[in-house]
């Protein structure tokens, strides 16, 4: 099975251009050794996968400089201990807990008392984990690095990710792994971007380098049987602009949900599952792009000054692809120390630190944490007569 880059299957539908490291955030003595790659984007029509032609090296982008931290968001930490609760409910005391890709620790931080692990590669955010006493090991989650813990015969109740399994580039090896990891009746729990939500809104910035797939209901059932998994429930989330919560048990037996008859349905009529949709995707993308810069001409043409709120790493995306650099944007405000001071990647608008943001009068704001729209314009709500937008709206 071939679920990586599969070039025979894959049909690139869609050209972005020469991309940037999402996260890499850069001092401007580096913008000359700015690394880019293509950024291309295409379907597995046998697997329903949605997923980028080529993707550059994970340790390009999960490093010892990684300055995306789970706990910067802090309807992602209720949202973490909620998604907690509701695993608990299947958890003894004795239980055994493994979280891939576990960032800061934000989730783990709810299982302290239950024996857990987490895999991070990245070491920023890896050395707040430890802090914060959550159990960390720095490394990849892969073949290779679980050894210490088959040959200790260390198997887990439970094993979750979240905004993660995208990011791993060969499928195979990941689900081999949590396969040997998962004791007999356990399960594997995880939360994406789901590739329907993306369609709904066009949140086309999604896709970047460190989302190598975009996964559906559809695509994890094929994908998961092939390993002799069996996908059995899923739960829609409203975080990250629309994810899916998959459950997933080495039961082939065990009955599937109404819940995931229902989402099926759902995704063949509305083309997520076919290079059809596909073609639609594009189309919008396409009409999203041209919409955008006409607004923003606009605002120029009227000397409307402009800033950017939130350097995510999706804004990487709408910024590359429409060409939007600082001529448009003058500066976008953030909370992240590591991203404070520096160039955004490839366009290189400066990232300067959130605190000045209440003293700015910047009345015209592009939201590029327009998944965090709620959280934010909350916390601003103080600012009047403000024009708050994104290339969603
Ligand atoms: O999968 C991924 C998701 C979960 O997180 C990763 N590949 C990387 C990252 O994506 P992102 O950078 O698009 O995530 P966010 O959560 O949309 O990023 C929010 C950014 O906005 C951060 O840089 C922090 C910043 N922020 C802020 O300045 N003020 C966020 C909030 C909520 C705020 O109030």
């Amino acid at each position: 099975m071939k679920c990586r880059i599969n070039k025979k299957n894959c049909k690139v539908f869609l050209d972005f251009g020469k991309m940037p490291i999402a996260n890499g955030f850069l001092k401007k003595r580096e913008f000359k050794n700015e690394y880019f790659f293509p950024m291309k984007v295409g379907f597995n029509k046998s697997l329903s996968l949605f997923q980028l032609y080529k993707n550059p090296n994970p340790k390009k982008m999960f490093n010892k400089n990684y300055p995306f931290y789970t706990s910067s968001s802090k309807s992602m930490i209720l949202h973490f201990k909620k998604y907690a609760q509701w695993i608990k409910k299947k958890l003894n005391k004795k239980s055994s807990i493994l979280e891939i890709g576990s960032n800061d620790g934000t989730f783990l931080l709810n299982f302290k008392k239950y024996y857990h692990l987490g895999f991070e590669p990245s070491k920023s955010v890896h050395n707040v984990a430890i802090k914060n006493n959550v159990k960390s090991k720095n490394k990849f989650f892969n073949l290779k690095n679980i050894d210490f813990l088959i040959k200790k015969k260390i198997k887990f109740d439970v094993i979750v990710g979240s905004n993660v399994i995208c990011h791993i580039p060969n499928q195979n090896d990941l689900i081999k792994s949590m396969n040997k990891l998962l004791k007999k009746r356990g399960e594997i729990i995880f939360e994406e971007p789901y590739l329907g939500s993306m369609y709904d809104k066009v949140s086309y910035d999604q896709i970047y380098d460190e989302h190598i797939f975009m996964f559906s209901a559809t695509s994890i059932n094929k994908i998961y049987k092939l390993h002799g998994l069996k996908l059995i429930d899923v739960l829609p989330q409203k975080t990250h602009g629309g994810s899916m919560r998959y459950v997933i048990t080495k039961n082939t037996n065990a009955k599937i949900t109404k819940r995931l008859k229902k989402i099926f349905i759902k995704e063949k009529k509305k083309n997520v599952d076919t290079l059809k949709g596909c073609y639609i995707f594009k189309k919008n993308v396409e009409n999203s792009k041209k919409k955008l810069l006409k607004k923003l001409n606009e605002m120029k043409k009227k000397n409307l000054k402009i800033c950017g709120y939130g350097a995510t790493s999706k804004s990487t995306t709408i910024l590359n692809y429409c060409k939007i650099g600082p001529d448009m944007i003058d500066l976008i405000f953030d909370t992240t120390k590591d991203k404070i001071n520096k160039f955004s990647p490839g366009m290189h608008i400066p990232i300067r630190n959130y605190k000045y943001f209440a003293e700015s009068n910047y009345k015209n704001i592009f939201l590029f944490a327009w998944n965090h729209k709620k959280e934010i314009l909350k916390k601003e709500k103080y600012r009047k007569n403000c024009q708050w937008f994104s290339h969603l709206n």
